[in-house]
């Protein structure tokens, strides 16, 4: 640390033309794991210039703590960036805007909406299970050829969050549904670009097509959105909630009412009401699908995990039902292993950066007001003194001697973040990987494709670590074939 009247600020990075010829070093290496990498010359806590932003990079756990928990209001601020104020009317939405009264308001908001109609009732067990049925009968006709799971997957981990936001569900050739998946990769493709990653001398050329292709993709969001919205205005009466729109809708209603200038304050604007349901909407896609892609990359590398899993669940749950909720108790090494997977691979392994909303420091370090805090939860989750060979993908370390799932093994563990900026859908990602998969490990065996190499595992860094198209060969399991799948 550069000690200075008595002040300590973290180690910095040379400034950019020379860092510029020294992560060519290590050239092309994707953001999270330079960051790890660096640690070995500037320790784990060091900053960088980035352009005029001063940026603090977190690589151990008790400083993330220290950032989310212990310190997470101070630290809860967001900070303002091209491409995601393209994406957000300026920042109108909970992930990318800053800690203020609005941003409250709205988490609450959905909060209260999410636990209404799905977690802790049965309701979301129902609409989950629903869709796994769903995802299990088409797999069946696609036993014959190879099969490429993503737009499946994805098809019904967005009926999950279609039911929760609008009350909708796509059925599989679904213009619209089509559509969304073409703005959806155009998004995830370009969005944060500016902010993040372009601390990279390499990456810092934001070219225009990326910019038109953004803004092409958030037109055709916004629309999409806009419809849903005037849909919901038109039938919702006041009364009966469905649905978040409908939630959302029935709180600015009954502020309007009151006739107080409390909108104006919190921002119940159509704006913030479109951006709110398009965080929902887009967080609910892509996070639960990317997890779901990764466990089946890694269930074809280690065949033998998925044995292990169906044997538990043949065992526990047999061929007379299908799994349930409550099922996660007797069923702890798929437990474990999903948790494995959140391990290895996070789905944001540098979170959404933080911003310091006034001095503060973390562990001895001094951090001035608006210092960017951007906490790599790759280094976390890879930190050798906390995990035994932390590249091994190994399901028996979320385990304990009588083979109970111990939720977190290390403190070294956040795959959800922590504190006030805590993931708003965790509980739901989480029921929704769990019955999807033991769904479909209960009736198929994944294996690679005769001739097809192992899905890549590096994955491609963006706003979440995007997997790689790869096929699988899904078998109906032998005790499958003479039962009446649909039921
Ligand atoms: C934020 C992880 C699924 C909604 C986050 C953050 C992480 C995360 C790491 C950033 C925390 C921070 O910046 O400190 C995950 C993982 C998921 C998942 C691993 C799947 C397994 C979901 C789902 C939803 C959702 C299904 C929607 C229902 C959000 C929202 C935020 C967020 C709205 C922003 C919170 C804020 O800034 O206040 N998530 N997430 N996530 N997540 Fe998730
Ligand atoms: C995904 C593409 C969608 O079209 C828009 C969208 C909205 C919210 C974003 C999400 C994208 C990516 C994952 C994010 C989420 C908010 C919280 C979540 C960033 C860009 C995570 C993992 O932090």
């Amino acid at each position: 640390g550069r000690k200075h009247e008595g002040v300590k600020y973290p180690n910095s990075l040379p400034s950019l033309p020379i860092i510029g010829s020294l992560l060519h070093i290590g050239s092309h290496l994707p953001p999270h794991i330079l960051f790890c990498n660096l640690q070995k010359k500037y320790g784990s806590l060091y900053s960088l210039k980035m352009g005029s932003h001063y940026v603090v990079i977190v690589n151990h756990h008790e400083h993330a703590k220290e950032v989310l928990l212990k310190k997470g209001k101070t630290f809860a601020g967001r900070p303002r960036a091209v491409t995601t104020d393209i994406l957000t009317r300026n920042a109108k939405d909970i992930a990318f805007g800053t800690y203020s009264e609005s941003w409250k308001f709205h988490r609450k908001l959905v909060h209260a909406a999410l636990s209404m109609f799905g977690e802790g009732t049965v309701a979301i067990e129902k609409i989950i299970s629903r869709e796994a049925a769903s995802l299990c009968k088409t797999m069946i006709h696609s036993q014959s050829c190879p099969l490429d799971m993503a737009p499946e997957l994805t098809r019904a981990v967005t009926n999950v969050v279609c039911a929760l936001c609008f009350n909708t569900r796509y059925r599989k050739s679904d213009p619209e549904f089509k559509e969304m998946l073409t703005y959806s990769k155009g998004i995830v493709d370009t969005v944060a670009k500016d902010s993040l990653v372009d601390i990279f001398p390499w990456l810092q050329i934001f070219p225009s097509k990326d910019m038109n292709l953004l803004k092409k993709s958030v037109a055709v969001r916004d629309k999409l959105l806009q419809k849903k919205l005037k849909d919901h205005k038109e039938r919702f009466c006041g009364e009966e909630v469905n649905d978040l729109l409908d939630a959302l809708l029935k709180a600015k209603l009954s502020m309007e009412n009151n006739n107080s200038n409390i909108s104006q304050e919190v921002g119940l604007t159509d704006d913030h009401l479109l951006m709110t349901v398009g965080d929902i909407f887009g967080a609910g896609v892509e996070t639960t699908t990317t997890v779901l892609k990764w466990a089946v990359a890694y269930l074809l590398h280690y065949p033998e995990v998925q044995t292990k899993i169906q044997d538990e669940i043949d065992l526990k749950v047999g061929f007379g039902r299908h799994p349930v909720l409550s099922d996660k108790r007797i069923l702890p090494y798929l437990d474990a292993t999903i948790s494995e997977v959140l391990r290895i691979r996070p789905v944001a392994p540098l979170l959404i950066p933080h911003v310091a909303l006034k001095d503060s420091s973390i562990g001895e370090y001094t951090i001035p007001k608006d210092a960017r805090v951007v906490i790599n939860l790759w280094s976390l989750h890879h930190d050798d003194t906390q995990w035994e060979n932390p590249e091994e993908f190994n399901p028996d370390r979320f385990l304990d001697e009588n083979g109970n799932h111990v939720y977190s093994p290390s403190p070294s563990y956040l795959p959800f973040g922590a504190g006030i900026r805590v993931c708003l859908g965790e509980a739901l990602a989480k029921m929704e990987v769990f019955l999807f998969l033991s769904w479909v490990l209960q009736r198929f065996s994944l294996e690679l494709p005769d001739g097809d190499s192992l899905p890549d595992l590096q994955g491609k860094f963006g706003v979440v670590l995007q997997v790689k198209k790869f096929q699988v060969r899904a078998k109906l399991r032998e005790a499958w074939k003479n039962i009446d799948i649909s039921t």
